[in-house]
């Protein structure tokens, strides 16, 4: 999944493609370099930032979403908004990828039910001008495992039905540097819940500083992107279903690494044949 923030302020590319234009052509790059989704986001999740309206939102995102969508990509939501899903999908957006799992807006739940597209619930526990005040955890994973069950049970109450369900583990949302190392380490019990799972580890801050040199300073965002790399071969490797990156190419040759991995065989490349 490659990531398309048309957004002022992401973290990592913020204002780089907010132009319609540049973050269309940013997506059809992302796909030539081996996407299968394209995640199109018209919020910032960056800790510390505010809210936009609906209708900002909604003005950054459709316009993109249909220029993708005419060109044949496979584009989910990133909302956290029942409404801005609905009209994404009405446009052709296939997956709604929620960061709050349905936490944010009472309506999510109920309206993916109704649209029946895939839906991504992440560990969430509050927005992002609050979220860093909201990482207290007696055992991180078992946590995060039992928030999700709890989101799970809340679609299923909805009428979403399981295939419509994908759970991501939140990396680096009310999760402080060190929290997100036993989320990896132990990402199989994730995985082993039995829903597919999509890891969201691209050019965060707990990479930065994995990587920080003698003076402590982390790395910034566009150099830590052959960390991200590495998490998605090994997150794959354990059975990851999907992995949401900025920089494609690299994790695409990552996962089928993985899969030929796991496989103990290589598949030839849908594009036609292995080299
Ligand atoms: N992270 C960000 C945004 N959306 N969605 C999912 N499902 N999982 C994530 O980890 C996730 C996400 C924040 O990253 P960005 O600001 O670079 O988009």
């Amino acid at each position: 999944m490659g990531v398309v923030n048309v957004t002022p302020d992401s973290f990592s590319d913020g204002g780089r493609w907010f132009e319609p234009g540049a973050a269309i052509d940013h997506g059809l790059r992302l796909l030539a370099d081996g996407a299968d989704l394209l995640d199109v986001g018209g919020e910032s999740t960056r800790p510390g930032s505010r809210r936009v309206p609906v209708e900002v939102e909604l003005e950054r995102v459709l316009p993109v979403i249909d220029g993708l969508v005419a060109a044949g990509a496979a584009v989910s939501i990133d909302t956290t908004r029942a409404v801005v899903a609905e009209r994404a999908v009405e446009r052709g957006a296939v997956i709604v990828n929620d960061v709050s799992g349905g936490l944010a807006d009472d309506a999510m739940h109920a309206t993916v039910a109704r649209l029946g597209t895939v839906y991504v619930a992440m560990h969430w526990r509050g927005h992002a001008d609050v979220m860093d005040t909201l990482a207290t955890y007696d055992d991180v994973v078992t946590d995060v495992r039992r928030e999700l069950a709890q989101r799970v049970a809340s679609l299923r109450a909805a009428g979403v039905r399981d295939e419509q369900v994908v759970l991501d583990p939140g990396l680096g949302f009310a999760k402080p540097g060190e929290d997100n190392w036993p989320l990896l380490a132990r990402l199989g019990e994730l995985v082993a819940d039995g829903f597919p799972v999509l890891v969201g580890a691209s050019r965060k801050r707990f990479l930065g500083h994995l990587l920080a040199g003698p003076d402590g300073e982390p790395v910034p965002p566009h150099e830590r992107d052959r960390a991200t790399t590495a998490v998605s071969a090994l997150a794959a490797s354990v059975g990851a279903w999907c992995v949401r990156v900025h920089e494609v190419a690299g994790s695409a040759d990552a996962v089928r690494v993985a899969a030929a991995w796991r496989g103990g065989r290589s598949e030839p490349n849908r594009a036609g044949g292995t080299p």
